[in-house]
């Protein structure tokens, strides 16, 4: 069998899951990694037996050998190392937030079009087995048109160990967590018009805000609340579980701590659970995003031998990372922001 050769450029906290979820995948093999850290470059190249080690991102294209290119690296790279894929014409995927402006990432998905290669963002949320289990029974029409839905992820967590960046930022849940949920939003209910939203810092230590709560108005007519959190005690921490509520014309869904869906239609009320896998290489309470990494990644490289745009690519992702700016934008005016105004 004739493999797929991807590139990986940053080794940091997250990486290494991407690195499990490409090592699980029998047509792919990473043949080469990059980091400005000499350190988390060994690291990461002992733990997967990958030979081709570089501190510089120019250097690994300019010697090539690689299908695409998987960007793990944080936010402010990421226009660059897009830019310098599409100027080496590789299919890129880029890790979430997009990019530091909604006009990077604009620049972004219009330097993919003009060299003509793919653009994935790593928007992995929608592909967890509990949000694919929702939208499942939305299709199936159990619980009738939607008309209201609130997707929740609120907790307690110290993120800040694991990924000390987060503490330093402006701007923090939206951007960093409510980006996953906002998108979450998008994929049950649709494209949203509207925007308002309200933010909160409540962890002094911090420099962003840890609580943002969003009202979308959907094109379809369905109205969703998304809230977030990172700031509430509760007494048993879901982490990083989202919550969703959905009430229909038929019914009403309910996805709650533990992975428990509740259906009630017409024909009564179904309760199951729909838990993550937990991968051999995932460690709970995070098997839930280290399954949905699996996943994306497998849809990419299915999507990238098909020929076909990946379903959260840039141009999609871009709807997406609108409603971050368009959030930032209403809790700052506190005003309701058109979101056709910044596409
Ligand atoms: P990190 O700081 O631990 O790792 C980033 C690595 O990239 C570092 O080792 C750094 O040296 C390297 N790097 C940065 N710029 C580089 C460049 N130009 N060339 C080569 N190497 C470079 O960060 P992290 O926590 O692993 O986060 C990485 C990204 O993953 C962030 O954008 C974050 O939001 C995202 N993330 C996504 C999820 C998810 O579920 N999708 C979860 C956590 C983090
Ligand atoms: O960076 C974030 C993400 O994308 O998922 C959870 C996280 O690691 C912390 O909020």
């Amino acid at each position: 069998m004739t493999k797929t050769k991807g590139a990986l450029i940053g080794c940091g906290f997250f990486a290494v899951n991407q690195m499990h979820g490409w090592q699980d995948l029998a047509d792919v093999e990473i043949v080469a990694i990059c980091d400005r850290d000499p350190e988390r470059l060994r690291i990461v190249g002992e733990q997967f037996g990958v030979a081709r080690r570089y501190q510089s991102a120019e250097e690994m294209f300019a010697d090539g050998g690689f299908d695409f290119v998987d960007i793990a690296t944080t936010v402010g790279s990421h226009r660059a190392l897009v830019e310098l894929a599409a100027s080496h014409k590789v299919p890129a995927i880029c890790q979430k937030p997009f990019a530091p402006t909604l006009a990077d990432a604009k620049a972004m998905v219009a330097a993919a079009d003009a060299a003509g290669i793919p653009l994935m963002i790593h928007e992995n949320f929608r592909w967890q087995t509990p949000i694919l289990a929702v939208k499942a029974v939305l299709d199936s029409g159990a619980i009738g048109e939607p008309f209201w839905g609130r997707v929740s992820f609120r907790s307690g967590f110290d993120v800040f160990s694991g990924q000390p960046y987060l503490a330093k930022g402006k701007r923090f849940i939206i951007e960093d967590l409510g980006i996953h949920s906002l998108d979450i939003a998008r994929f049950l209910f649709g494209d949203a018009s509207r925007m308002t939203a309200r933010t909160r810092r409540i962890n002094p230590d911090i420099a962003g805000e840890d609580v943002a709560t969003m009202l979308l108005d959907h094109n379809n007519g369905i109205t969703s609340i998304v809230d977030v959190s990172y700031a509430s005690k509760l007494p048993e921490e879901p982490f990083p579980e989202t919550f969703v509520e959905i009430d229909g014309t038929k019914g009403t869904l309910r996805l709650g701590k533990d992975y428990k869906l509740t259906v009630h239609g017409r024909e009564g009320t179904v309760q199951s659970v729909v838990e993550p896998n937990l991968l051999p290489w995932a460690s709970r309470p995070w098997h839930n995003i280290q399954e949905s990494v699996a996943l994306i990644q497998k849809h990419w490289a299915e999507r990238l031998s098909q020929g076909r745009e990946p379903d959260t690519s840039g141009r999609d992702n871009l709807k997406t990372f609108a409603l971050v700016k368009a959030a930032y934008l209403s809790a700052e005016r506190g005003e309701t922001i058109a979101i056709a105004d910044l596409l």
